[in-house]
């Protein structure tokens, strides 16, 4: 079964600092397998502190495994637990880091993932947006968070105009009919490097293919996170950010519509 990596990953510090992740095995990832010396440090970085999208305090939050105002605080795992401080615990096991890291909310940080897909007409080969994230460098699906309030039918427009269109109206931009299809092809936890104990990332992955070359006379240009876009074959191996990997695999063994 599944067993989250990335976010264990010890050979770097945590993304944007200087601390290090306390070193899980495999075998001790789940929080059933007793750990005696686990003694993970605590990080919240401090300049996210008061940004309008990080959570409060955990005190101040109450409705924890449900949609809370405009905030979805369900994550699509399971019900999550909470530790001795009363925060969110990952249900997918350790990462040898708690408090929230770089991640603004408490429990599940909500995504959505859209893989916009072509037949190359020179190739014939399948193809797919791909961005490369400033963060990390690595190459990815433009993704993002989830608004408050927005829902991910939205986020999964957004994101792909701000971060591949660099931020053109995509209903404005005739591009109706490549939205009109989309198919869901996964709904749950992402192996994020940004993970910690009590917050991590959650995703709706959906699949945009472009059937009548819409995309052929509009101009894909990377933006705002994103600091390179190319398409990307579905069959090449670029290593990719997070579970995205994974994510072009589910599309990979769901190419009936082509
Ligand atoms: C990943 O982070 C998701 O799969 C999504 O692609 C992305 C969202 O975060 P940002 O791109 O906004 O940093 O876990
Ligand atoms: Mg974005
Ligand atoms: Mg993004």
């Amino acid at each position: 079964s599944f067993v989250h990596k990335k976010c264990r990953n010890t050979e770097v510090p945590y993304l944007l600092s200087d601390l290090y992740r306390f070193p899980v095995p495999d075998e001790f990832v789940k929080w059933s397998k007793k750990m005696d010396n686990y003694a993970p440090k605590e990080y919240t970085d401090p300049k996210n502190l008061g940004k309008p999208w990080m959570d409060p305090e955990v005190s101040s939050i109450s409705k924890w495994n449900s949609i809370d105002g405009k905030i979805n605080r369900k994550s699509y795992v399971s019900l999550y637990a909470f530790d001795e401080h009363l925060r969110p615990i990952n249900p997918m096991g350790r990462t040898g880091i708690c408090g929230r890291g770089i991640l603004g909310r408490w429990g599940p940080n909500h995504a959505a993932d859209p893989i916009v897909t072509r037949k190359n007409p020179e190739t014939s080969a399948l193809e797919f947006v791909a961005i490369q994230r400033k963060d990390n460098g690595e190459w990815a699906i433009p993704g993002g968070m989830v608004d408050a309030g927005e829902n991910v039918s939205e986020t999964l427009k957004r994101e792909f105009s701000e971060e591949a269109m660099s931020g053109v109206n995509v209903d404005a931009k005739d591009l109706k009919k490549l939205w009109e299809n989309g198919r869901e092809l996964y709904r749950g936890y992402v192996d994020d490097p940004r993970n910690t104990d009590n917050a991590w990332m959650e995703t709706v992955v959906v699949n945009f293919h472009d059937s009548e070359n819409i995309l052929k006379n509009i101009k894909l240009q990377a933006g705002d996170d994103a600091i390179a876009l190319r398409w990307i074959e579905l069959d090449s191996d670029v290593p990719l950010y997070a579970s995205h990997r994974h994510f072009i695999d589910l599309l990979k063994n769901n190419l009936h519509f082509v």
